[in-house]
């Protein structure tokens, strides 16, 4: 059989990668060809994404693909969630997309009350958080008024792309669901809680089935890029949702980290669950490829570190991953432990700072690298046993998918901590579910289930067992006794 070459965009928060997976009928074979920082730039206390900056970059990564593997079969986009840009009248972009990371939303939930916060989430399977797509567009719409007012469509950041390349508007249902204006019984959009805040139905494009094409690449654009014009497939384009179609797991009812940035944690779900335990707890009901549901938690993840690690490099040196685990891993000290999805954590200006002030005193070095590693896998140990409480049954192992399960000392953590085997892999999840998706256009009677198998047949995977030592084991559920204390 002739290979296909399968074209996944994949902008992380804190990547932009453009990956080739190559299909010999039987398994995909993936090609890194692009890689580049993804980050935003701050212009008087606003955060932007460079959204042309991002394009440019997977215009050349897409032109690698042609010129190594010969004419692209289709391309899938995914990204972060939450995010979105704005067209005008005239069908122009109005400004870049805004991140998450700043401040509109929060004025706006701080005003909303109890009530309208359940009804919110019982409307949409979405708990509130100021940084949900629906806060920003209201901070926007009272902050920034003709920036709202100009808008007449909305596009998350895939939807965006995708409108670059192709010139299509459109839209799918595990991107939207990122913004809690998706009603995740029903599968479109939460009309009534849009009407209900006054925002503008017409502003939300249409959703498209996944493994389906919706556009084509623009022909001035292959033209540029001395290529052939090439089809683009709906895949699942929230990241984490296609991260979860790469999950390795045989049975149907996993456990799952995708992480990253930001740690997902959950299982996939045929329906979704919204209750009041679900929304005291504060997990959210996201959309999973083709009409699953992932019942998660939005958990802060290697963000902490990764800013520590930046605050570290201004000094003018680099350092590897290894020598952060290293150094966290040579603290001697009692390792004190915070919640890292306190608000404190979540832009501060230094990251370091922020910690020492939690705790109210200089630490070193070595223990707040300690201190983030070890709360960070208390707040996993915290999750896992909330949603085994959720959905009554406990899982003997985590699966760990996405770029943060290389990261060993941090696994071998998890497992002693859990008590669970954790199975680390595959790193590239979010860009192998993107091309799995992209299989059933070729093969339309696919189903979730076989996509799965073939890429789990694509990648191998590291088994990393708890500790049988005793001693080790009283000394993390010390700590993990501290962390829960932090709650009440
Ligand atoms: C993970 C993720 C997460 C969002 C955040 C902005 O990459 O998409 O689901 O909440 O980024």
């Amino acid at each position: 059989m002739k290979k296909e070459n399968f074209v996944a965009f994949d902008c992380g928060n804190s990547s932009i990668r453009v990956v080739t997976g190559l299909y010999n009928g039987e398994t995909i074979a993936l090609k890194q060809l692009h890689q580049v920082p993804n980050e935003t730039v701050n212009v008087n206390q606003i955060h932007y994404w460079d959204i042309l900056h991002i394009y440019k970059e997977l215009q050349y990564g897409l032109q690698e693909s042609f010129v190594r593997y010969g004419p692209v079969s289709s391309v899938g986009i995914c990204s972060w969630g939450i995010d979105f840009g704005l067209l005008g009248e005239s069908g122009q972009l109005l400004g870049n997309p805004l991140c998450y990371r700043n401040s509109f939303g929060e004025a706006v939930l701080e005003k909303m009350t109890e009530e309208e916060k359940y009804r919110i989430f019982n409307a949409t399977g979405i708990p509130d958080h100021p940084m949900n797509s629906l806060y920003q567009l209201l901070g926007i719409k009272k902050y920034l008024p003709e920036y709202y007012a100009a808008a007449r469509k909305l596009l998350f950041i895939p939807d965006l792309l995708a409108w670059l390349f192709t010139g299509e508007v459109c839209s799918e249902s595990t991107i939207a669901s990122t913004t809690q204006m998706l009603d995740m019984r029903n599968n479109t959009y939460a009309t009534e809680i849009i009407r209900r805040y006054g925002l503008d139905i017409s502003l939300f494009p249409p959703l498209t089935a996944h493994g389906q094409c919706f556009g084509n690449l623009r022909k001035d654009i292959a033209d540029t890029l001395k290529m052939t014009v090439c089809p683009f497939v709906s895949v699942a384009s929230h990241d984490t949702a296609s991260a979860v179609v790469a999950v390795p797991a045989e049975e149907d009812d996993f456990l799952f980290i995708s992480s990253g940035t930001w740690s997902l944690i959950g299982t996939e779900r045929k329906e979704p669950l919204i209750n009041r335990d679900v929304y005291e707890e504060g997990f959210a009901n996201e959309g999973g490829a083709f009409g699953t549901i992932t019942l998660l938690k939005n958990s802060t993840g290697m963000f902490i570190l990764q800013e520590i690690k930046k605050e570290l490099e201004k000094g003018g040196r680099a350092y590897s991953w290894d020598e952060i685990t290293r150094m966290a891993g040579g603290c001697e000290a009692k390792i004190p432990v915070f919640n890292p999805n306190d608000a404190r954590f979540f832009s501060p200006r230094s990251m370091i700072s922020a910690i020492c002030e939690f705790f109210r005193k200089d630490l070193t070095i070595k223990e707040v690298l300690a201190s983030a590693y070890l709360s960070l896998a208390c707040s996993y140990r915290h999750t896992i046993e909330k949603i085994e409480k959720l959905c009554r049954k406990t899982y003997p192992a985590i699966h760990i998918v996405g770029g943060g399960c290389r990261n060993h000392y941090l696994n071998q953590i998890i497992a002693d901590l859990t008590e669970k085997t954790v199975i680390s892999g595959p790193q590239e999840a979010t860009s192998l579910g993107n091309i799995g998706i992209q299989l059933k256009v070729s093969q339309p009677d696919m189903g979730l289930l076989q996509i799965r198998k073939i890429l789990r047949e694509s990648i191998s995977v590291k088994y990393i067992r708890p500790t049988d030592e005793l001693a080790k084991r009283n000394t993390l559920n010390s700590y993990y006794d501290n962390y829960r204390a932090l709650f009440n």
